[in-house]
């Protein structure tokens, strides 16, 4: 039964040519919009996460977690080349394994854009908070900008830019691909900027002890580190919207993680150099180190901070922080300003890949068809909108950014693993039908997917990784109670409903 309902490639393109959806976008949008997704709360505040699990090791974790997300992107890249239509992996799999397993995909991926969403929504409170203080002297109370994980009560900015990005998102999608572009090329120079007075400054001395929590540092730091570098694939999700798909898809997956790969490891390199360095802190007479995110590691970054020492791992503008350290406080507030700016675009991007994919499952008869109704004036699927961005102002103003990075890849590592089994079960199956852009070695490429997602998950915290199963375990229930009476292919099917 868990491979049933297969829907075919013919009936998915042509369901999608009656979309409702425009198709505005082209290969540079594309590319705008990988890269507006991509570089986010992860490299602009995860750094000192990823150094409190690895230390200067955390170079090897970039790298992991690069080297896992390349791969699945040349398997993204085939099926979004081939099946250029909304939905992303969700869609995919319906066309390679079946509903059931595409309605698990499909929900896993509320975990990874609805949650990617907050992850950066709370990034976003860390600069504005920072900023606030640098140019106007406003300290906020420590209980309205942590939620209570993070020894607060709720964190109101991270609400606040939830919902502002939501009715933004609602006017439409060419006004905010437009504001996504430009705060895109502002983000990159901030951090071009960054690399240029960082670089120059590094002690190699700082690179010693290199590994200071061993493997288990390195692999736990690439799990997480891995959320700098998701929503590449949202440039998939809009493959309705996107003029010329089969050229411009693989175009925009593949150039988008080129250039954020690159600028990754030479910020990583700087972070570590610089003149406090990346070690992670550990608890005092034991080789643990405190977990990021918790509260014990705020209470001793209070206490070091009370002393007026501050290392990088406590800092939640981490980027700003390092220029500061190294002598610049004017560029360290230009580049918070621009992170405070420019973050916002990539909450956009994840809202926007999480609508379009409910959308999807909506007009598939899986979920109510009121969520696929596209609002008369604005052209966008109002109603989902609403409800996503409710969601993620929700889990933004609860969760710490490091425990919602974790949660939100858990759902991504399991999308991108049926990703890349999709990929050779087509090339099998349907081996004639017209692939604009192959996987190179398909199989090696694949299997490194599917190994690199299950040893990443398999490093994750162990809350995390139980989120994962629960999750869908309830989505489980709602398919076989509602979804799987209501889906149009198994209408079809059963006859009820012409094909
Ligand atoms: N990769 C995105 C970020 O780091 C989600 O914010």
């Amino acid at each position: 039964m868990i491979f049933s309902r297969v829907k075919s490639l013919d009936r998915i393109l042509e369901s999608a040519r009656h979309n409702g959806l425009q198709g505005k976008l082209g290969a540079i949008d594309l590319i705008l919009l990988g890269i507006g997704s991509v570089i986010g709360t992860g490299i602009f505040v995860l750094t000192s996460e990823a150094a409190q699990k690895a230390g200067p090791a955390m170079m090897i974790s970039f790298v992991i977690a690069g080297i896992v997300c390349g791969v699945a992107a040349l398997c993204y890249a085939e099926l979004a080349s081939m099946v250029p239509v909304s939905g992303s992996a969700y869609t995919y799999t319906y066309a390679t394994v079946g509903e059931p397993l595409a309605w698990m995909v499909g929900w896993a991926l509320v975990l990874e854009y609805a949650i990617a969403g907050s992850a950066v929504a709370v990034g976003w409170s860390g600069y504005f908070v920072g900023q606030l203080q640098q140019w106007l002297g406003i300290t906020l109370p420590e209980a309205l900008v942590n939620g209570p994980y993070a020894g607060g009560f709720v964190n109101l900015p991270a609400m606040f830019i939830s919902l502002v990005v939501t009715g933004l998102l609602l006017i439409g999608t060419t006004e905010s691909a437009r504001v996504n572009a430009v705060l895109v090329i502002v983000k990159i120079a901030a951090l071009l900027l960054f690399i240029v007075l960082a670089i120059p400054a590094m002690n190699s001395a700082n690179f010693h002890p290199f590994m200071p929590t061993g493997l288990g540092g390195i692999t736990g730091a690439a799990a997480s580190i891995f959320f700098a570098y998701i929503g590449f694939d949202a440039v998939s999700t809009a493959a309705e919207e996107t003029r010329d798909p089969q050229r411009t898809m693989p175009i925009g997956l593949i150039g988008s993680l080129l250039v954020c790969t690159v600028l990754y490891l030479l910020v990583a390199a700087g972070s570590i150099g610089f003149p406090l360095g990346a070690q992670p802190l550990f608890m005092p007479g034991t080789d643990h180190v405190y977990i990021p995110g918790s509260i014990e590691l705020h209470e001793r970054c209070q206490a070091i901070a009370a002393v007026g020492k501050n290392p990088l791992v406590c800092s939640n503008e981490t980027l700003a922080y390092i220029l500061r350290v190294l002598g610049h406080p004017h560029v360290a507030n230009l580049l918070g300003l621009v992170a405070m700016l420019s973050l916002p675009s990539v909450i956009l991007m994840m809202i926007y890949g999480q609508t379009r994919i409910f959308f999807v499952m909506a007009r598939d008869g899986l979920l109510p068809p009121a969520l696929a109704r596209i609002h008369p004036r604005w052209k966008t699927p109002h109603l989902v909108t609403w409800i996503t961005g409710g969601i993620i102002t929700v889990a933004a103003a609860l969760l710490p950014v490091g425990k919602l990075a974790d949660i939100s890849n858990s759902g991504t590592l399991f999308a991108f693993v049926m990703v890349a089994i999709g990929v050779v079960i087509l090339r099998y199956r349907e081996p004639d039908r017209p692939r604009p852009f192959r996987t190179p070695m398909v199989l090696p490429v694949a299997g490194l997917t599917v190994i690199g997602c299950v040893g990443l998950y398999v490093s994750l915290p162990r809350d995390a990784m139980l989120v994962f199963p629960i999750w869908s375990a309830i989505g489980l229930v709602i398919y076989f109670g509602y979804s799987r009476q209501a889906s149009l292919v198994g209408k079809v099917a059963d006859g009820t409903t012409p094909p």
